[in-house]
Protein backbone atom coordinates (compact mmCIF):
# COMPACT_ATOMS: atom_id res chain seq x y z
CA UNK A 1 0.00 0.00 0.00
CA UNK A 2 0.55 3.58 -0.37
CA UNK A 3 0.16 6.35 1.71
CA UNK A 4 -2.84 7.52 -0.28
CA UNK A 5 -4.71 4.38 0.40
CA UNK A 6 -3.69 4.99 4.18
CA UNK A 7 -5.35 8.48 3.67
CA UNK A 8 -8.25 6.95 1.94
CA UNK A 9 -9.57 5.88 5.40
CA UNK A 10 -10.48 9.70 5.77
CA UNK A 11 -10.38 11.14 2.09
CA UNK A 12 -13.19 8.40 1.41
CA UNK A 13 -14.10 7.18 4.44
CA UNK A 14 -14.95 10.40 6.16
CA UNK A 15 -15.67 12.06 3.04
CA UNK A 16 -18.08 14.32 4.48
CA UNK A 17 -16.27 15.40 8.13
CA UNK A 18 -14.99 18.60 7.97
CA UNK A 19 -11.10 17.86 7.58
CA UNK A 20 -9.83 21.58 7.65
CA UNK A 21 -10.07 25.13 8.54
CA UNK A 22 -7.69 27.79 6.99
CA UNK A 23 -8.23 31.43 7.12
CA UNK A 24 -12.30 31.20 7.03
CA UNK A 25 -12.47 28.32 4.62
CA UNK A 26 -13.58 25.24 5.73
CA UNK A 27 -12.87 21.90 3.71
CA UNK A 28 -14.63 18.35 4.16
CA UNK A 29 -11.84 15.00 3.78
CA UNK A 30 -14.20 14.51 0.41
CA UNK A 31 -13.47 17.88 -0.54
CA UNK A 32 -9.82 17.48 -0.53
CA UNK A 33 -10.10 14.23 -2.32
CA UNK A 34 -11.39 16.13 -5.25
CA UNK A 35 -9.73 18.98 -5.48
CA UNK A 36 -6.57 16.61 -5.14
CA UNK A 37 -7.74 14.42 -7.89
CA UNK A 38 -8.22 17.85 -10.59
CA UNK A 39 -5.11 18.98 -9.50
CA UNK A 40 -2.97 15.14 -10.12
CA UNK A 41 -5.11 15.32 -13.51
CA UNK A 42 -3.97 18.59 -14.42
CA UNK A 43 -0.20 17.34 -13.53
CA UNK A 44 -0.72 14.06 -15.24
CA UNK A 45 -1.72 16.20 -18.57
CA UNK A 46 1.61 18.37 -18.00
CA UNK A 47 3.26 15.14 -18.26
CA UNK A 48 3.94 14.42 -14.99
CA UNK A 49 4.49 10.86 -14.38
CA UNK A 50 5.73 8.59 -11.36
CA UNK A 51 9.52 9.64 -10.20
CA UNK A 52 9.34 13.24 -11.96
CA UNK A 53 9.95 16.00 -8.90
CA UNK A 54 8.24 18.92 -7.95
CA UNK A 55 9.67 21.38 -5.74
CA UNK A 56 7.14 23.73 -3.52
CA UNK A 57 7.85 26.93 -2.14
CA UNK A 58 4.85 27.92 -0.51
CA UNK A 59 3.68 29.26 3.05
CA UNK A 60 0.91 27.04 4.56
CA UNK A 61 -2.15 27.01 2.42
CA UNK A 62 -4.62 24.68 1.12
CA UNK A 63 -3.31 24.87 -2.81
CA UNK A 64 -0.21 23.47 -1.18
CA UNK A 65 -2.09 20.50 0.28
CA UNK A 66 -3.64 19.93 -3.05
CA UNK A 67 -0.58 19.60 -4.78
CA UNK A 68 0.81 17.44 -2.18
CA UNK A 69 -2.27 15.07 -2.54
CA UNK A 70 -2.07 15.08 -6.30
CA UNK A 71 1.76 14.31 -6.02
CA UNK A 72 1.34 10.95 -3.67
CA UNK A 73 -1.37 10.04 -6.21
CA UNK A 74 0.85 10.18 -9.25
CA UNK A 75 3.64 8.77 -7.79
CA UNK A 76 5.50 12.43 -8.63
CA UNK A 77 8.18 12.92 -5.53
CA UNK A 78 7.42 16.30 -3.42
CA UNK A 79 10.53 18.77 -3.31
CA UNK A 80 9.42 21.37 -0.36
CA UNK A 81 11.54 24.40 -0.19
CA UNK A 82 11.66 26.63 3.42
CA UNK A 83 9.70 29.82 2.62
CA UNK A 84 12.24 31.54 4.21
CA UNK A 85 15.43 30.71 1.53
CA UNK A 86 16.11 33.21 -0.69
CA UNK A 87 17.05 32.49 -4.74
CA UNK A 88 20.97 31.28 -3.82
CA UNK A 89 19.51 28.39 -1.19
CA UNK A 90 16.66 27.90 -3.79
CA UNK A 91 18.68 27.29 -6.74
CA UNK A 92 21.02 24.59 -4.63
CA UNK A 93 18.04 22.73 -4.57
CA UNK A 94 16.63 22.94 -7.95
CA UNK A 95 19.92 22.21 -9.58
CA UNK A 96 19.91 18.85 -7.65
CA UNK A 97 16.95 17.90 -7.45
CA UNK A 98 15.95 18.93 -11.36
CA UNK A 99 12.32 19.22 -10.80
CA UNK A 100 10.29 19.56 -13.34
CA UNK A 101 8.61 22.38 -12.03
CA UNK A 102 8.74 25.11 -8.98
CA UNK A 103 5.55 25.96 -7.69
CA UNK A 104 5.22 29.51 -5.81
CA UNK A 105 2.97 31.94 -5.10
CA UNK A 106 5.18 34.78 -6.89
CA UNK A 107 7.83 34.66 -9.25
CA UNK A 108 11.03 33.45 -7.98
CA UNK A 109 14.04 35.85 -9.29
CA UNK A 110 16.28 33.48 -11.98
CA UNK A 111 14.45 31.15 -11.74
CA UNK A 112 11.60 29.22 -13.33
CA UNK A 113 8.40 29.26 -11.55
CA UNK A 114 4.95 27.83 -11.96
CA UNK A 115 2.76 30.39 -10.27
CA UNK A 116 0.20 28.08 -8.39
CA UNK A 117 -2.86 30.77 -8.40
CA UNK A 118 -3.12 29.85 -12.15
CA UNK A 119 -2.69 26.29 -11.58
CA UNK A 120 -5.45 25.61 -8.71
CA UNK A 121 -7.40 28.09 -11.40
CA UNK A 122 -6.95 25.68 -14.86
CA UNK A 123 -7.08 22.37 -12.15
CA UNK A 124 -10.85 23.46 -11.49
CA UNK A 125 -11.66 21.84 -14.82
CA UNK A 126 -10.17 19.09 -14.42
CA UNK A 127 -12.19 15.73 -14.15
CA UNK A 128 -13.36 15.32 -10.51
CA UNK A 129 -12.12 11.79 -10.22
CA UNK A 130 -8.39 10.65 -10.80
CA UNK A 131 -7.54 6.78 -12.53
CA UNK A 132 -5.47 5.08 -9.97
CA UNK A 133 -1.74 5.35 -10.65
CA UNK A 134 -0.08 1.76 -9.01
CA UNK A 135 2.34 2.86 -6.66
CA UNK A 136 3.85 0.61 -4.20
CA UNK A 137 5.26 1.59 -0.38
CA UNK A 138 9.23 1.60 -1.66
CA UNK A 139 8.07 4.60 -4.10
CA UNK A 140 9.70 8.07 -3.12
CA UNK A 141 7.20 10.10 -1.76
CA UNK A 142 9.43 13.49 -0.63
CA UNK A 143 12.76 14.70 -1.08
CA UNK A 144 13.59 16.40 1.82
CA UNK A 145 16.84 19.20 1.99
CA UNK A 146 18.48 18.63 5.07
CA UNK A 147 22.48 18.41 5.60
CA UNK A 148 22.71 14.98 8.02
CA UNK A 149 26.31 15.28 9.72
CA UNK A 150 28.68 17.03 7.14
CA UNK A 151 27.08 20.68 6.38
CA UNK A 152 26.31 19.78 3.03
CA UNK A 153 22.73 20.16 2.14
CA UNK A 154 21.17 16.65 0.47
CA UNK A 155 17.94 15.40 -0.60
CA UNK A 156 16.97 13.04 2.37
CA UNK A 157 14.72 10.51 0.08
CA UNK A 158 11.35 9.61 2.03
CA UNK A 159 9.02 6.97 0.84
CA UNK A 160 5.72 6.15 1.35
CA UNK A 161 6.33 3.39 3.68
CA UNK A 162 8.78 5.95 5.78
CA UNK A 163 6.02 7.97 6.35
CA UNK A 164 3.51 5.46 6.56
CA UNK A 165 5.17 3.88 9.59
CA UNK A 166 5.64 7.08 11.72
CA UNK A 167 2.26 8.01 10.84
CA UNK A 168 0.77 4.49 12.43
CA UNK A 169 3.26 5.23 14.99
CA UNK A 170 2.28 8.31 16.21
CA UNK A 171 -1.04 7.86 16.24
CA UNK A 172 -0.72 5.10 18.03
CA UNK A 173 1.58 6.21 20.58
CA UNK A 174 -0.32 9.36 20.80
CA UNK A 175 -3.50 7.94 20.61
CA UNK A 176 -4.28 10.15 17.83
CA UNK A 177 -8.10 9.81 16.59
CA UNK A 178 -11.04 11.42 14.44
CA UNK A 179 -12.12 13.35 17.47
CA UNK A 180 -9.26 15.51 17.51
CA UNK A 181 -8.54 18.65 16.60
CA UNK A 182 -4.76 19.91 15.59
CA UNK A 183 -4.09 23.47 15.64
CA UNK A 184 -0.95 23.40 12.94
CA UNK A 185 1.50 26.22 12.65
CA UNK A 186 4.54 24.23 11.66
CA UNK A 187 5.65 24.84 8.14
CA UNK A 188 4.56 22.04 5.89
CA UNK A 189 7.61 22.47 4.42
CA UNK A 190 9.25 20.46 7.14
CA UNK A 191 9.02 17.23 8.64
CA UNK A 192 7.59 18.09 11.86
CA UNK A 193 4.61 20.13 10.36
CA UNK A 194 4.11 17.26 7.54
CA UNK A 195 4.29 14.06 8.61
CA UNK A 196 3.46 14.20 12.51
CA UNK A 197 0.62 17.27 11.90
CA UNK A 198 -0.87 16.77 8.42
CA UNK A 199 -0.11 12.76 8.20
CA UNK A 200 -1.26 11.75 11.17
CA UNK A 201 -4.40 13.73 11.05
CA UNK A 202 -5.31 12.68 7.82
CA UNK A 203 -4.60 9.26 8.80
CA UNK A 204 -6.88 9.08 12.01
CA UNK A 205 -9.61 11.65 10.70
CA UNK A 206 -8.60 14.47 13.01
CA UNK A 207 -9.26 18.39 12.45
CA UNK A 208 -7.06 20.24 11.46
CA UNK A 209 -6.63 24.79 11.72
CA UNK A 210 -4.38 25.47 9.62
CA UNK A 211 -2.35 28.40 9.93
CA UNK A 212 0.34 30.24 7.32
CA UNK A 213 2.98 30.46 10.41
CA UNK A 214 3.36 30.46 13.79
CA UNK A 215 2.52 34.38 15.14
CA UNK A 216 3.29 33.91 18.61
CA UNK A 217 1.14 37.62 19.61
CA UNK A 218 -2.28 35.62 17.95
CA UNK A 219 -2.15 32.27 19.64
CA UNK A 220 -4.34 33.31 22.99
CA UNK A 221 -7.19 34.48 20.53
CA UNK A 222 -6.92 31.32 18.07
CA UNK A 223 -6.63 28.63 20.88
CA UNK A 224 -9.62 30.50 22.36
CA UNK A 225 -11.50 30.30 19.37
CA UNK A 226 -10.68 26.85 17.72
CA UNK A 227 -10.38 25.13 20.93
CA UNK A 228 -8.00 22.64 19.96
CA UNK A 229 -7.09 19.17 21.57
CA UNK A 230 -3.42 18.71 19.94
CA UNK A 231 -0.62 20.74 20.01
CA UNK A 232 3.07 20.60 18.43
CA UNK A 233 5.46 22.84 19.25
CA UNK A 234 9.52 23.90 19.00
CA UNK A 235 10.63 24.76 22.09
CA UNK A 236 10.72 28.55 20.99
CA UNK A 237 7.38 28.70 20.87
CA UNK A 238 6.93 27.02 24.41
CA UNK A 239 9.17 29.73 25.47
CA UNK A 240 6.85 32.39 23.90
CA UNK A 241 3.71 30.89 25.13
CA UNK A 242 4.90 31.12 28.26
CA UNK A 243 4.47 35.03 28.21
CA UNK A 244 0.54 33.92 28.78
CA UNK A 245 -0.76 35.25 32.20
CA UNK A 246 -1.60 32.11 34.04
CA UNK A 247 -5.16 33.05 33.61
CA UNK A 248 -5.27 33.21 30.29
CA UNK A 249 -2.91 30.20 30.02
CA UNK A 250 -5.66 28.06 32.03
CA UNK A 251 -7.86 29.25 29.50
CA UNK A 252 -6.06 28.30 26.75
CA UNK A 253 -4.89 24.82 27.70
CA UNK A 254 -8.30 23.83 28.77
CA UNK A 255 -9.40 21.93 25.22
CA UNK A 256 -6.29 20.65 24.78
CA UNK A 257 -4.98 16.45 25.71
CA UNK A 258 -1.69 16.97 24.24
CA UNK A 259 1.21 19.51 23.67
CA UNK A 260 4.14 18.04 21.75
CA UNK A 261 7.33 19.53 21.42
CA UNK A 262 10.63 18.35 19.44
CA UNK A 263 13.07 19.56 16.69
CA UNK A 264 15.63 21.13 19.61
CA UNK A 265 15.77 20.46 23.09
CA UNK A 266 13.48 21.63 25.46
CA UNK A 267 15.01 23.49 28.33
CA UNK A 268 13.44 21.24 31.85
CA UNK A 269 12.66 24.72 32.93
CA UNK A 270 10.35 25.70 30.46
CA UNK A 271 8.62 22.22 30.81
CA UNK A 272 8.61 22.82 34.50
CA UNK A 273 6.56 26.46 33.95
CA UNK A 274 4.84 25.52 31.33
CA UNK A 275 3.11 22.80 33.83
CA UNK A 276 2.71 25.63 36.74
CA UNK A 277 0.91 28.06 33.83
CA UNK A 278 -0.58 25.49 31.42
CA UNK A 279 -1.27 22.45 33.99
CA UNK A 280 0.10 20.69 31.04
CA UNK A 281 3.11 17.94 30.99
CA UNK A 282 4.60 19.22 27.70
CA UNK A 283 5.85 15.40 25.59
CA UNK A 284 8.96 15.88 24.00
CA UNK A 285 9.97 13.74 21.19
CA UNK A 286 13.55 13.42 19.45
CA UNK A 287 12.94 13.15 15.08
CA UNK A 288 15.44 13.86 12.07
CA UNK A 289 14.37 14.66 8.77
CA UNK A 290 16.21 10.90 7.48
CA UNK A 291 14.19 9.10 9.78
CA UNK A 292 11.37 10.99 11.19
CA UNK A 293 10.29 10.06 14.65
CA UNK A 294 12.62 8.18 16.41
CA UNK A 295 12.01 8.31 20.27
CA UNK A 296 9.42 9.80 22.25
CA UNK A 297 8.22 10.36 25.85
CA UNK A 298 5.36 8.30 26.40
CA UNK A 299 1.45 9.24 26.71
CA UNK A 300 0.67 7.45 29.67
CA UNK A 301 3.39 7.22 32.15
CA UNK A 302 6.12 9.43 33.27
CA UNK A 303 7.03 12.67 30.60
CA UNK A 304 10.61 12.81 32.12
CA UNK A 305 12.00 16.92 31.62
CA UNK A 306 15.57 16.67 29.72
CA UNK A 307 14.91 13.31 28.22
CA UNK A 308 13.02 12.18 25.13
CA UNK A 309 11.75 9.01 26.40
CA UNK A 310 11.58 5.39 24.80
CA UNK A 311 12.10 4.35 21.37
CA UNK A 312 9.17 4.03 19.19
CA UNK A 313 7.31 0.83 18.13
CA UNK A 314 9.92 -0.90 15.19
CA UNK A 315 12.39 1.56 15.50
CA UNK A 316 15.99 -0.06 16.82
CA UNK A 317 18.36 2.36 18.53
CA UNK A 318 21.75 1.59 19.46
CA UNK A 319 24.25 4.05 21.40
CA UNK A 320 27.81 3.50 19.94
CA UNK A 321 30.70 5.10 21.65
CA UNK A 322 33.67 6.38 20.14
CA UNK A 323 35.41 2.89 20.15
CA UNK A 324 32.77 1.78 18.27
CA UNK A 325 31.40 -0.58 21.07
CA UNK A 326 27.29 -0.51 22.47
CA UNK A 327 27.08 1.71 25.16
CA UNK A 328 26.22 1.02 28.44
CA UNK A 329 23.60 2.39 31.17
CA UNK A 330 24.97 5.62 31.35
CA UNK A 331 27.41 5.67 29.14
CA UNK A 332 27.68 8.53 26.19
CA UNK A 333 28.09 7.74 22.40
CA UNK A 334 26.16 7.86 19.19
CA UNK A 335 22.55 7.47 18.55
CA UNK A 336 22.19 4.97 15.39
CA UNK A 337 18.61 3.55 14.19
CA UNK A 338 17.09 1.80 11.75
CA UNK A 339 13.14 0.82 11.11
CA UNK A 340 10.74 1.35 8.39
CA UNK A 341 10.77 5.05 9.40
CA UNK A 342 14.51 5.06 8.27
CA UNK A 343 14.72 6.71 5.23
CA UNK A 344 16.42 4.78 2.16
CA UNK A 345 19.18 7.43 0.63
CA UNK A 346 20.57 10.81 0.16
CA UNK A 347 19.14 12.34 -3.85
CA UNK A 348 22.30 10.86 -6.08
CA UNK A 349 24.46 11.04 -3.04
CA UNK A 350 25.38 7.05 -3.33
CA UNK A 351 28.91 8.50 -1.10
CA UNK A 352 26.77 10.41 1.24
CA UNK A 353 24.46 7.30 1.63
CA UNK A 354 26.88 4.65 2.17
CA UNK A 355 28.77 6.54 4.63
CA UNK A 356 25.89 7.01 6.71
CA UNK A 357 24.91 3.65 7.43
CA UNK A 358 27.10 1.66 9.34
CA UNK A 359 25.39 -2.27 9.78
CA UNK A 360 22.58 -1.41 8.48
CA UNK A 361 21.62 1.89 11.08
CA UNK A 362 21.84 5.00 10.58
CA UNK A 363 24.50 7.32 12.19
CA UNK A 364 22.15 10.40 13.24
CA UNK A 365 25.58 12.61 14.58
CA UNK A 366 23.37 12.77 17.69
CA UNK A 367 24.95 12.20 21.31
CA UNK A 368 23.05 10.34 23.81
CA UNK A 369 22.92 8.21 27.03
CA UNK A 370 20.36 5.76 28.48
CA UNK A 371 19.09 5.66 31.91
CA UNK A 372 18.64 1.77 33.73
CA UNK A 373 14.83 2.25 33.27
CA UNK A 374 15.14 3.16 29.47
CA UNK A 375 14.68 7.09 29.11
CA UNK A 376 17.06 8.46 26.52
CA UNK A 377 18.41 11.97 27.16
CA UNK A 378 20.22 13.70 24.46
CA UNK A 379 23.74 15.79 25.25
CA UNK A 380 24.22 17.68 21.86
CA UNK A 381 25.47 16.68 18.34
CA UNK A 382 28.72 15.44 16.83
CA UNK A 383 28.55 17.97 13.75
CA UNK A 384 28.24 21.91 14.01
CA UNK A 385 24.75 22.21 13.58
CA UNK A 386 23.00 25.37 14.90
CA UNK A 387 19.41 24.91 15.72
CA UNK A 388 17.70 28.86 16.00
CA UNK A 389 13.69 28.39 16.51
CA UNK A 390 13.54 24.75 14.87
CA UNK A 391 15.20 25.70 11.98
CA UNK A 392 18.28 24.65 11.20
CA UNK A 393 21.06 26.49 10.11
CA UNK A 394 24.50 24.48 8.73
CA UNK A 395 27.64 26.94 9.76
CA UNK A 396 29.73 26.06 6.42
CA UNK A 397 26.97 27.46 4.68
CA UNK A 398 27.15 30.98 5.73
CA UNK A 399 31.05 30.44 5.83
CA UNK A 400 31.33 29.95 2.30
CA UNK A 401 29.02 32.61 1.28
CA UNK A 402 30.97 34.54 3.34
CA UNK A 403 34.18 34.00 1.83
CA UNK A 404 32.65 34.81 -1.79
CA UNK A 405 32.62 38.02 -0.75
CA UNK A 406 35.69 40.44 -1.84
CA UNK A 407 35.91 42.05 1.16
CA UNK A 408 36.27 39.01 3.60
CA UNK A 409 39.36 36.70 3.72
CA UNK A 410 38.15 33.85 6.55
CA UNK A 411 34.80 33.49 8.31
CA UNK A 412 34.28 30.89 10.94
CA UNK A 413 30.58 30.89 12.25
CA UNK A 414 29.31 29.42 15.83
CA UNK A 415 26.24 29.41 17.28
CA UNK A 416 25.62 31.20 20.53
CA UNK A 417 22.80 30.25 23.30
CA UNK A 418 19.70 32.36 22.98
CA UNK A 419 16.97 32.14 25.62
CA UNK A 420 13.98 32.14 23.25
CA UNK A 421 15.31 30.53 19.56
CA UNK A 422 17.83 28.26 21.29
CA UNK A 423 20.65 29.24 19.47
CA UNK A 424 21.77 31.86 17.21
CA UNK A 425 24.51 32.28 14.60
CA UNK A 426 28.07 34.44 15.19
CA UNK A 427 30.13 34.95 12.57
CA UNK A 428 34.11 35.64 13.12
CA UNK A 429 35.71 37.31 10.24
CA UNK A 430 38.88 38.44 9.21
CA UNK A 431 38.66 41.11 6.46
CA UNK A 432 40.51 42.44 3.80
CA UNK A 433 40.09 46.11 4.92
CA UNK A 434 37.61 48.17 6.29
CA UNK A 435 34.53 46.71 6.60
CA UNK A 436 30.77 48.27 6.23
CA UNK A 437 29.14 46.21 8.93
CA UNK A 438 26.06 47.11 8.28
CA UNK A 439 26.77 46.71 4.20
CA UNK A 440 27.99 43.34 5.46
CA UNK A 441 24.53 42.52 7.52
CA UNK A 442 22.56 43.89 3.91
CA UNK A 443 24.03 41.35 1.82
CA UNK A 444 24.03 38.60 4.26
CA UNK A 445 20.09 39.22 4.04
CA UNK A 446 19.44 38.75 0.52
CA UNK A 447 21.26 35.50 0.22
CA UNK A 448 20.40 33.83 2.96
CA UNK A 449 17.06 32.99 5.00
CA UNK A 450 16.63 35.51 7.73
CA UNK A 451 17.35 32.79 10.33
CA UNK A 452 20.98 32.25 9.27
CA UNK A 453 21.70 35.89 8.82
CA UNK A 454 24.93 36.31 11.35
CA UNK A 455 23.19 37.82 14.45
CA UNK A 456 26.47 39.75 14.78
CA UNK A 457 29.81 40.06 13.25
CA UNK A 458 33.54 39.44 15.55
CA UNK A 459 36.60 41.15 13.31
CA UNK A 460 39.58 39.32 14.04
CA UNK A 461 43.08 39.37 12.89
CA UNK A 462 43.21 35.92 12.43
CA UNK A 463 41.11 32.81 13.01
CA UNK A 464 42.38 30.09 15.96
CA UNK A 465 43.70 27.34 14.26
CA UNK A 466 45.01 23.97 15.23
CA UNK A 467 48.50 22.81 14.01
CA UNK A 468 46.81 21.48 11.20
CA UNK A 469 44.81 24.07 9.99
CA UNK A 470 41.20 23.67 11.03
CA UNK A 471 39.51 26.44 12.95
CA UNK A 472 39.01 25.81 16.52
CA UNK A 473 35.39 27.05 17.07
CA UNK A 474 35.53 26.05 20.88
CA UNK A 475 37.61 28.70 21.87
CA UNK A 476 35.54 31.16 19.46
CA UNK A 477 32.21 29.94 21.39
CA UNK A 478 34.15 31.30 25.00
C1 LIG B 1 9.60 32.20 10.98
N1 LIG B 1 9.60 33.23 10.12
C2 LIG B 1 8.77 32.92 9.12
C3 LIG B 1 8.26 31.64 9.41
N2 LIG B 1 8.80 31.24 10.56
N3 LIG B 1 8.42 33.56 8.03
C4 LIG B 1 7.57 32.97 7.19
N4 LIG B 1 7.05 31.75 7.39
C5 LIG B 1 7.37 31.06 8.49
N5 LIG B 1 6.87 29.84 8.68
C6 LIG B 1 10.46 34.41 10.24
C7 LIG B 1 9.81 35.69 10.64
O1 LIG B 1 9.37 36.40 9.52
C8 LIG B 1 10.96 36.42 11.31
O2 LIG B 1 11.85 36.92 10.34
C9 LIG B 1 11.68 35.32 12.04
O3 LIG B 1 11.38 34.14 11.28
C10 LIG B 1 11.27 35.14 13.50
O4 LIG B 1 9.88 35.27 13.61
P1 LIG B 1 9.12 35.65 14.97
O5 LIG B 1 7.77 36.12 14.63
O6 LIG B 1 9.99 36.49 15.85
O7 LIG B 1 8.90 34.25 15.57
P2 LIG B 1 9.57 33.40 16.71
O8 LIG B 1 8.90 33.72 18.00
O9 LIG B 1 11.05 33.45 16.65
O10 LIG B 1 9.07 31.97 16.27
C11 LIG B 1 9.45 31.45 15.09
C12 LIG B 1 8.86 30.05 14.90
C13 LIG B 1 9.52 29.56 13.62
C14 LIG B 1 7.36 30.18 14.73
C15 LIG B 1 9.14 29.16 16.07
O11 LIG B 1 10.90 29.61 13.83
C16 LIG B 1 9.06 28.19 13.24
O12 LIG B 1 7.99 27.99 12.69
N6 LIG B 1 9.91 27.19 13.52
C17 LIG B 1 9.58 25.82 13.24
C18 LIG B 1 10.61 25.17 12.41
C19 LIG B 1 10.29 23.72 12.16
O13 LIG B 1 9.17 23.33 11.85
N7 LIG B 1 11.28 22.85 12.35
C20 LIG B 1 11.11 21.45 12.21
C21 LIG B 1 12.21 20.89 11.35
P3 LIG B 1 12.81 38.18 10.55
O14 LIG B 1 13.85 37.70 11.52
O15 LIG B 1 13.33 38.47 9.19
O16 LIG B 1 11.89 39.22 11.12
S1 LIG B 1 12.01 19.09 11.23
C22 LIG B 1 13.01 18.59 12.47
O17 LIG B 1 13.74 19.34 13.05
C23 LIG B 1 12.97 17.18 12.98
C24 LIG B 1 12.53 16.15 12.06
C25 LIG B 1 12.11 17.14 14.21
O18 LIG B 1 12.54 16.47 15.16
O19 LIG B 1 11.02 17.73 14.17
P1 LIG C 1 16.42 18.00 10.99
O1 LIG C 1 17.69 17.81 10.25
O2 LIG C 1 15.73 19.28 10.70
O3 LIG C 1 15.64 16.84 10.79
O4 LIG C 1 16.83 18.12 12.52
C1 LIG C 1 17.13 16.99 13.24
C2 LIG C 1 17.91 17.34 14.45
O5 LIG C 1 17.10 18.07 15.36
C3 LIG C 1 18.32 16.11 15.21
O6 LIG C 1 19.46 15.49 14.65
C4 LIG C 1 18.54 16.65 16.60
O7 LIG C 1 19.85 17.19 16.72
C5 LIG C 1 17.52 17.77 16.68
N1 LIG C 1 16.37 17.40 17.50
C6 LIG C 1 15.17 16.93 17.15
N2 LIG C 1 14.37 16.71 18.22
C7 LIG C 1 15.10 17.05 19.30
C8 LIG C 1 14.86 17.06 20.71
N3 LIG C 1 13.70 16.70 21.24
N4 LIG C 1 15.87 17.46 21.51
C9 LIG C 1 17.06 17.85 21.00
N5 LIG C 1 17.35 17.87 19.71
C10 LIG C 1 16.39 17.48 18.85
Amino acid sequence: MNIIDLFNLSLIGRHDKAAIDFQGESLTFGELDMRSNQMANWLQSKGFVTGDRLCLYLENCIEFIDLYLACLKLGVIVVPVNILYREREITHIVNDAKPKAIVAAEAIPNVATWLVQSMVTEARSMDKHFKKVLNHGDTPAAIIYTSGTTGTSKGAVLTHNNFIANAINLNTCWKITEDDRLLLGLPLFHVHGLANGMHCAFVAGSHIQLLPRFEHQKLKAIFEAYRPTLFYGVPTLYVRLLEQTKADAQKMGSSVRLFVSGSAPLPPQVMDDFKDKFGHVILERYGMTETLMNISNPYVGERRAGTVGFPLPGTSVKIVTSEGKEAGVDEEGEIHIKGPNVFSQYWNRPDATESAFENGYFKTGDMAVVSDDGYYTLRGRKSELIISGGFNIYPREIEEFLMELDEIKEAAVVGVPDPIRGELPIAFVVPHGELDMEQLTEKCKAALASFKVPRKFIVMDSLPRTALGKVQKHLLKK
